[in-house]
């Protein structure tokens, strides 16, 4: 009876020691696809909870530039390029001219990546006349073959033109208070992207574009142009000197650029890069705007004059020359090869509101 009570307690202790062992084995392996997938996430081993990852509320943009088996191109040289113009900041950022990308190539890489290029644009009083040619124009010559998702901001949904869009390409129209004082219209237009940055293309598109209307593409305009942070360089001032840059020279404003200061003259009609570097852009900008308004100081190029503060402090990541925003088709200068995007010609007395 004592051996058999013995035995009991021993294959019960046995079952109870294995019981342990399992525990404990399971525990490790569930322990070890944890650490597997934090090392996967963050190259560590510490034991990082999940509320903690912060999850980014903009769309991953593909960063790899992935190139196709067997696509026929030029050589790239190491040597030749063009000599008439920079093609890079001294931040190493390049500058986009004529002859510097091979559209076949670029367009190769950049297609794989099934990107959403949003694209915004505003149309109030009676600059709605200018929305047929900008479309249209784009149609033929912006990001073509890519999808594009146009976001027209207007006072006037009645008067926007019916213009046909390509397969991939749609229209958006947005209505807005109508502003009695131009300066009104051009400035409110960073507090607008920044909300529809936030509310709208916060996981459906990757870059956004933001541009003036009374324009018209004659040239292409690709992904040669995409980037983290994207400036243009202004069509009035990309030979001349800093001193000469229409920067804001009050030391009240916050886009105050001391003389001495500056690297160049960013046109206020066209920038863009990737949902992230665009919503800081303009969060920072319409701050700034409400705090100069506070103090009854208006910049004197409006939020041009934040924009080229904002890109004096953060640096664009590529930066594209004039031919991306020249003065007018019919104008020349020596470096433009070719004109993508351009002013159209416009009365400012009659056109505005409050010349
Ligand atoms: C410059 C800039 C412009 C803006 C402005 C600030 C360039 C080539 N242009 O152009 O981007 O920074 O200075 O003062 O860099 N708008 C309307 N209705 C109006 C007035 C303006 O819809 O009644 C919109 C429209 O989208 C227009 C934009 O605001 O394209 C800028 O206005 P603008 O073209 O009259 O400004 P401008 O030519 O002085």
């Amino acid at each position: 009876m004592h051996r058999q009570n013995f035995l009991i307690v021993l294959v019960l202790f046995g079952m109870a020691l294995s019981g342990l062992i399992y525990l404990n084995s399971s525990q490790n392996n569930n322990r070890l696809i944890y650490l597997n997938s934090s090392q996967n996430n963050n190259s560590c081993y510490q034991h990082i909870p999940e509320q903690v990852v912060n999850k980014s509320k903009w769309k991953q943009t593909i960063v790899g530039l992935r190139s196709s088996p067997g696509l026929s191109y030029k050589q790239p040289s190491a040597l030749v390029g063009r000599t008439d113009v920079a093609s890079v900041t001294p931040w190493s950022a390049p500058i986009i001219w004529e002859g510097t990308f091979d559209a076949t190539l670029i367009d190769s890489i950049y297609k794989q990546q099934n990107l959403t290029i949003a694209t915004t644009v505003f149309a109030l009083g009676k600059y709605t006349r200018f929305i047929k040619d900008f479309l249209e124009s784009a149609e033929q010559h912006y990001f073509v073959g890519f999808r594009v998702h146009f976001y027209l901001f207007t006072d006037q949904p009645e008067s926007v033109p019916e213009v046909k869009m390509g397969e991939n390409r749609s229209l958006t129209v947005l209505k807005v208070q109508s502003l009695n004082r131009w300066q009104d219209i051009s400035m409110n237009r960073m507090e607008k992207l920044e909300k529809l940055i936030e509310n709208e293309l916060a996981g459906e598109a990757d870059y956004v574009f933001c541009l003036d209307v009374d324009t018209m593409f004659y040239g292409r305009w690709g992904a040669e142009s995409l980037g983290r942070l994207v400036g243009v360089i202004h069509p009035w001032f990309f030979d001349a000197p800093r001193d000469q840059f229409t920067y804001e020279r009050r030391p009240e404003s916050l886009a105050y650029i001391p003389a001495g200061e500056g690297d160049y003259y960013y046109a206020g009609a066209a920038f863009g890069g990737t949902l992230e570097d665009v919503h800081n852009l303009t969060k920072t900008c319409r701050e700034h705007l409400n705090i100069d308004a506070v103090k009854s100081i208006e910049a004197v190029w409006q939020e041009e004059s934040h924009l080229n503060k904002y890109f004096l402090l953060n640096k664009p990541s590529k930066l594209l020359s004039p031919e991306y925003m020249w003065r007018g088709i019919n104008e020349g200068a020596a470096p433009i090869k070719i004109v993508r995007f351009a002013n159209v010609p416009k009365n400012y007395a009659e056109v505005r509101s409050n010349a």
